[in-house]
């Protein structure tokens, strides 16, 4: 699955993201499939071509799709797999995952190389939180009334698997953009 990341990210290389307030994010994103989550000054949105490069995403590899298929139980695939990359000191802000069309849908997420520590709570972003770690190979599944949890990365601990040559966490996540049969 790494070989498959590694060509995702020639095609797509990856992005240092702006919030929407100027901030730039820690994390640095692409996507594949046919929509890529995008922030910038203009706001967090889905776009269907990468924004340096202008070309269409390339396409979620059969490994990743095999991950859906096997937990999100229904037969729609996801149109999106954002892969974030974490180095030493990056870091994922509480948030919830709201800019798809269906929350009926899941968001499968995929985790490799070093652990992280993942922060859970409720649908409001002042609900306690609980926090577990996420070691390389680990999926989680928000669907159901988790779907619209607030989460967030608080920290990776740099050096904990060899997965990754360089070192860091790889997160995938994979989800349903466009609502069921568009
Ligand atoms: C991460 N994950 O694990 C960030 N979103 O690096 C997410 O933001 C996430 O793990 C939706 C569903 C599952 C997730
Ligand atoms: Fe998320």
């Amino acid at each position: 699955m790494t070989e498959d990341i590694r060509s995702i990210a020639k095609r797509a290389p990856f992005l240092q993201p702006m919030t929407p307030w100027g901030k730039p994010m820690t994390v640095r994103m692409t996507s594949a499939g046919r929509f890529g989550w995008v922030t910038d000054r203009r706001g967090y949105r889905y776009e269907e071509a990468h924004p340096k490069t202008g070309q269409p995403w390339p396409e979620i590899p059969p490994s990743i799709l095999t991950v859906w298929k096997a937990v999100a139980e229904t037969p729609t695939p996801p149109d999106c797999c954002l892969v974030n990359y974490y180095s030493e000191k990056a870091r994922m802000g509480l948030h919830q995952d709201k800019d798809e069309a269906d929350f009926g849908f899941p968001v499968v997420s995929i985790s490799l190389g070093d652990p992280a520590t993942f922060r859970i709570g409720g649908s409001n972003r002042k609900d306690p939180t609980q926090s577990v770690t996420l070691e390389s190979g680990d999926v989680l599944l928000m669907g159901g009334e988790a779907r619209l949890a607030f989460h967030g990365i608080d920290r990776i601990k740099f050096g904990g698997s060899t997965l990754l040559p360089d070192g860091g966490r790889i997160n995938l996540t994979l989800r349903r953009v466009a609502p069921a049969g568009v």
